[in-house]
């Protein structure tokens, strides 16, 4: 890092004290609560809402299986950089420096793929078990996190055709029903042992690269496949079961059988849940603007926050506009314990740790930075038509010193400030480039 670069992180006060010896962060407190705002309560609350970690950030989403498949279904991992995980010892030493330097509560979110073979050869694809998590779990224990589950419906022979639950071929339906139920079981038995719901989420890469002849044919096989998945039942303490919509993949541009559309049926029908992914949806479509529509019709909604850039391209999440809202959505809808948070994106051009940090604190400063705005002020605004006013307050809250409560939600919270990517760089020096 440049000299100058770096004085510039540490002048930017990790201890929250200037040169004068002012603490930024009282002087903060102030102007915040001219404005009705408690930063005490703000910091308290957000260390309390739990965002789930994507295991899938380390490796590409390659998995533990080592047959060479290559990532399928239309979604891709772009990048080469060096030092990705390559196995399960990897992979947990780099989630728990990752955890390091993340505020808050988390949780850590598993494919299928993850699973860890008792003996020499990989976990089949339809054939996991409870036990292969088992390692996993223990590993979550250590460190009180819980455990969210996917089924993984895509880098397989059997997905080779693009369609899975909705193929044609009984037996492509048959092999990848065996593989969800046998997912959903892990998942509850995670629940169970871990004392709080993991979060079962599907997504299939099914559609059509052109024009289809049938679109209702592949809907009504993923339908009747649904079906028979669902009929087994599990204790909603121990399983909540979402199922993840998507507008096209690469490939498979001109139809997706799991549309939106599709899945919002679906789920209000079979009473489940759905997920919402802010890369799956057409550009002018905004996560942001559909949590409030969700919550008045289902119990809970999960997220995969991610970064579409052109397309789904998940890129690393930022501090920006969209993510913002969606925590507002959240905040002042008081949907904390109903919106379940994950991060889904998979940037391999530069280091993976670094990535999944970045994402990670940035939907941090997301929730906290909604838990500094005086809601019900503005809402009064609203409701009393004064717009003007409104629109002042809301481009004014924009300038509060959000960085010094940020820095001090860190400092709480035993998180190095924004220095961290030292601890990285030291990482990548000692560890990742021997990969
Ligand atoms: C793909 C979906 C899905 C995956 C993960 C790996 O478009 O977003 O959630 O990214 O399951
Ligand atoms: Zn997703």
């Amino acid at each position: 890092m440049a000299k100058a670069m770096k004085k510039d992180l540490m002048d930017s006060n990790p201890d929250g004290l200037t040169n004068k010896g002012v603490n930024m962060y009282t002087k903060a407190q102030e102007q915040y609560k001219k404005w009705g705002i408690d930063t005490e309560a703000a910091i308290k609350k957000c260390a309390e809402i739990s965002v789930s970690l994507h295991c899938w950030q380390g490796d590409d989403i390659a998995g533990f299986e080592n047959t060479g498949a290559a990532l399928s279904g239309g979604i891709q991992a772009t990048g080469n950089y060096p030092g990705k995980a390559r196995n399960k010892d990897e992979l947990m030493r780099d989630l728990d420096l990752v955890f390091s330097l993340i505020p808050g509560k988390k949780r850590l979110n598993l494919h299928e793929i993850y699973a860890i073979s008792d003996n020499d050869s990989p976990v089949k694809r339809d054939q996991p078990e409870c036990r292969h998590f088992d390692p996993w779990l223990t590993w979550a224990k250590a460190r009180n996190i819980g455990i969210d589950f996917n089924p993984t419906l895509f880098s397989h022979p059997m997905a080779a055709s693009g369609l899975t639950l909705s193929s044609p071929d009984k037996n492509i339906r048959d092999f990848w029903i065996r593989h969800v139920k046998a997912c959903r079981k892990i998942a509850a038995y995670i629940g169970e042992k871990q004392g709080s719901p993991s979060l079962h989420n599907i997504w299939i890469p099914d559609g059509l690269k052109d024009v289809p002849a049938d679109r209702l044919g592949p809907r009504q096989r993923l339908k009747e496949s649904l079906d028979e998945i669902f009929s087994v039942h599990y204790d909603k303490n121990h399983i909540i079961d979402v199922v993840e919509s998507k507008v096209f993949g690469i490939g498979l541009e001109s139809y997706t059988v799991g549309s939106s559309d599709f899945y919002l049926g679906y789920a209000a029908k079979a009473g489940i849940n759905v997920l919402l992914d802010n890369g799956h949806y057409h550009p002018t479509e905004l996560v942001s603007d559909k949590i409030s529509s969700f919550l008045l019709s289902f119990d809970k909604i999960a997220l995969h926050v991610t970064r579409p850039v052109r397309w789904d391209s998940d890129h690393v999440v930022l501090f920006e506009d969209e993510v913002k809202e969606i925590a507002k959505e959240i905040i002042r809808n008081d949907a904390e314990d109903r919106v379940l948070i994950g991060l889904d994106y998979f940037d391999a051009s530069i280091n993976r740790v670094a990535a999944w940090v970045i994402g990670a604190r940035n939907m941090q400063k997301a929730l906290l930075n909604a838990l500094l705005m005086p809601h019900g002020d503005l809402k009064k605004l609203q409701d009393t038509g004064n717009f003007s006013k409104l629109l002042v307050c809301q481009e004014e809250l924009k300038t509060l010193p959000f960085g010094a409560v940020w820095d001090e939600y860190l400092l709480r919270q035993h998180i190095t400030g924004s220095d961290w990517y030292g601890t990285v760089e030291k990482y990548e020096n000692d560890v990742l480039k021997f990969r």
